[in-house]
């Protein structure tokens, strides 16, 4: 394994399973990453469910100081979307799940983003967006210096040659506020994306979601129960052998890069026509002569990846 020096994060969130996911595993990783907090987002359910399960998430990693801020309640210019046809009404639907005791804080995720841009040494913050890009474009459109100041944006959402989930040219995170993601994508900040071209091969087969209840953890066993739970719908969809495990590639990716493998290309977001709103248009074959923007990941190492979700989710 590639030994990387420990990096600061800030995780923005829509919990969403998968999140917690990768949530659970940035916990589990602090020789890897150091988690200044967590923003959490409007998206696969609304803000006043994704501020709360983000909270049982810090609960069941056992980590309740984790710092937890409520963000956007709907994108920059559209109304809002969710997808509780795959997560369920909760977003975390699936085991039974204890309200959370610890306290959201006070500040406005957008103000906790932008003021630890300008307080931290520059180029020593990395943002993870897991869900739409409400967050990170607003504090981009308040506060345009911080883009300068930001070390890498490592993102799950859109997609090429897997085209869409949610309409069938776009990805769920990019389609829900394509404007966000249009600021992030121009912004100039370097940008690692991970599409479903490379999520979709990272698919909870039995033998990876046995492991996860062989650690024999309450952690070990929720996530086994999560992965039950949206594998029916995404099994049913795609045909699959298991769903595909999104977002913990955000921080696989910071803990174990050589398992991710892509190009920087161009990448840029259709805001404007109804048919293929939210299309992440990626050259990949450079037939263009729009300049790379982004770090555009197309395979994984699945067995890799799970290898390490596991050993990290049995720390806990
Ligand atoms: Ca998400």
């Amino acid at each position: 394994m590639t030994t990387n020096p420990i990096r600061k994060i800030i995780i923005d969130t829509d919990p969403g399973q998968d999140d917690a996911v990768a949530i659970l595993l940035a916990l589990a990783s602090p020789e890897n990453v150091d988690v200044l907090g967590i923003t959490t987002v409007a998206g696969n359910v609304p803000l006043p469910l994704t501020k709360k399960n983000a909270r049982i998430v810090c609960e069941l990693a056992k980590r309740p100081e984790t710092k937890v801020f409520s963000g956007c309640d709907r994108p920059m210019q559209r109304p809002l979307v969710t997808a509780e046809h795959v997560h369920g009404k909760t977003g975390l639907d699936g085991p039974v799940m204890q309200d959370p005791t610890m306290a959201l804080q006070h500040q406005h995720a957008v103000d906790f983003i932008i003021e630890t841009l300008r307080q931290e040494p520059s180029g020593t913050v990395t943002l993870c967006p897991l869900g739409p890009l409400t967050n990170i474009g607003t504090a981009l459109q308040q506060a345009p210096d911080i883009a300068d100041r930001v070390q890498e944006i490592v993102l799950m959402g859109g997609a090429y040659f897997e085209v869409g989930n949610i309409t069938p040219a776009a990805e769920f995170n990019i389609y829900v506020d394509p404007e966000a993601a249009d600021i992030v994508f121009k912004s100039g900040i370097s940008v690692t994306v991970m599409p479903l071209d490379t999520t979709h091969k990272a698919l909870t087969t039995k033998p990876r979601v046995d492991a996860f209840r062989a650690l024999n953890t309450q952690v070990g066993n929720m996530v086994a129960e999560w992965t039950d739970f949206f594998e029916r719908f995404d099994k049913e969809k795609y045909g699959s052998n298991g769903a595909p495990l999104h977002d913990p590639c955000v921080i696989a990716y910071l803990i174990q890069p050589d398992l991710f493998s892509g190009r920087m290309i161009n990448v840029a977001i259709e805001t404007q026509s109804e048919l293929t709103l939210g299309m992440t248009v990626a050259d990949w074959w450079g037939v263009t002569d729009r300049p790379a923007n982004a770090m555009f990941m197309g395979d994984i190492d699945a067995d890799g990846f799970f290898n390490l979700l596991t050993e990290r989710l049995g720390r806990l």
